[in-house]
């Protein structure tokens, strides 16, 4: 097994990656991290509030920039005032993470996913760094509603929206840097996660921020596609499991048995926050809509023994809703300028 000791987390402002850079510090105290991250819309500084400064520096800076990662590798950029090892690994958050986004303009989506995917999977080369590399099941297309199959480690790539092209791009380039250069690779491919600092965009907190702002919820379509639902912290949880005892080379599945349809997690929203369950408007599908996600996470649970703890969804459903009514000063900067941007777009 493989033991960090100075972690580069990319995008460890955004949501996963914050969680992640609390979990570290929480269980592997001794690990430091180095957070890269552009503060784009989607990332914040002060979700890293509470990380104990002897274990995170934090850098704000692009992972396109390959001066600036290499610097950071040959241990150049160091600023924090304790000496740290070199670093060690990179777990990559970092991306362009929201499927509207990508169908109302890609580009972005083309350089930060796949183009920096590449800027760091050179520099990792280059030191022989171990690479974990964060992807989603979403780079296998989507399943239909009435059938029983589940995504596997070796369901073939399908990606249906700009935004999972982007990511099965960067997928792609991972395995090869693992066979043509060597490098030390992993990958996890995981479902829809839940959780506190997840942006208002994404569907749970838009509906939970709707009802706290007195919008009324929005249903793309009829509410029938089936999303695989996990807690961030399971998902952290079998990060550091893949990082630290994965097989190098190889792909894991992550998700938790948490299928729902988006009408039936509205409704439990509505419910848990005191509404009548047909308080929400219906609006636009997203074109291309993927129907269904589902995990088959065997690998992961028998190979490295993985177990996810949270698996009570309404409960977790509940934690966060009530993490967003505690942190409404988090989330109202964004909300209007999301809404505005939905609006026209019909969703
Ligand atoms: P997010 O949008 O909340 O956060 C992305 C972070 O990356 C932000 O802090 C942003 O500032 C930063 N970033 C963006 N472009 C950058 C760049 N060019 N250089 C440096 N930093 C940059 O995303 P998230 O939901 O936390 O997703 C994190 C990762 O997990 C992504 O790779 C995503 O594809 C993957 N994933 C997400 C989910 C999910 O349910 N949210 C599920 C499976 C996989
Ligand atoms: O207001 C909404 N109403 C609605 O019905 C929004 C924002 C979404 N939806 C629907 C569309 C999807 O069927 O809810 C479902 C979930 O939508 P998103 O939260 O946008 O997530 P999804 O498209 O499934 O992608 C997410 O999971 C996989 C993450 O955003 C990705 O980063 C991850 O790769």
């Amino acid at each position: 097994s493989f033991a960090p000791q100075h972690i580069l987390v990319t995008g460890g402002a955004g949501f996963i990656g914050a969680n992640f850079v609390h979990w570290v510090a929480r269980n592997h105290p001794q690990v430091h991290m180095t957070v890269l991250d552009a503060l784009t819309y989607a990332g914040k500084r002060e979700n890293l509030d509470g990380v104990p400064a002897a274990n995170l520096t934090f850098v704000h800076g692009n992972i396109c920039d390959a001066e600036l990662v290499e610097s950071l590798l040959s241990g150049l950029n160091q600023r924090s005032a304790a000496a740290v090892p070199p670093i060690d690994a990179i777990v990559h958050f970092a991306a362009e993470s929201h499927n509207d986004n990508s169908i109302l303009d890609a580009s972005p989506f083309l350089n930060t996913n796949v183009t920096g995917t590449y800027v760091l999977l050179e520099a990792a080369r280059r030191h022989d760094i171990r690479f974990h590399h964060i992807s989603t099941d979403e780079v296998y297309g989507d399943l239909a509603l009435d059938e029983q199959r589940k995504f596997t480690e070796l369901s073939p790539y399908k990606p249906s929206s700009p935004y999972s092209a982007s990511k099965a791009a960067s997928d792609h380039l991972v395995r090869a840097w693992h066979r043509t250069h060597g490098l030390k690779t992993t990958i996890s491919n995981c479902s829809n996660n839940y959780g506190p600092y997840q942006h208002v965009e994404k569907f749970i907190p838009r509906q939970i921020t709707n009802i706290l702002a007195g919008i009324r919820p929005k249903l793309y379509g009829q509410g029938l596609a089936v999303r695989d639902w996990i807690s961030v912290e399971d998902h952290c949880s079998a990060i550091w499991t893949i990082l630290t005892r994965g097989r190098i080379g190889e792909t894991y599945l992550v998700g938790a048995n948490g299928e729902y349809n988006n009408i039936d997690v509205l409704h439990m929203i509505l419910k848990l926050m005191g509404r009548d369950a047909n308080d929400f408007d219906h609006v636009n599908d997203r074109p291309g809509g993927d129907k269904r996600y589902a995990i088959d996470a065997t690998k992961l649970q028998t190979e490295l023994g993985w177990v996810p703890k949270y698996t009570d969804f309404k409960e977790g459903l509940a934690a966060t809703i009530d993490w967003y009514r505690a942190h409404e000063s988090w989330w109202m900067p964004d909300k209007a300028g999301t809404e505005e941007k939905y609006r026209k777009q019909g969703h």
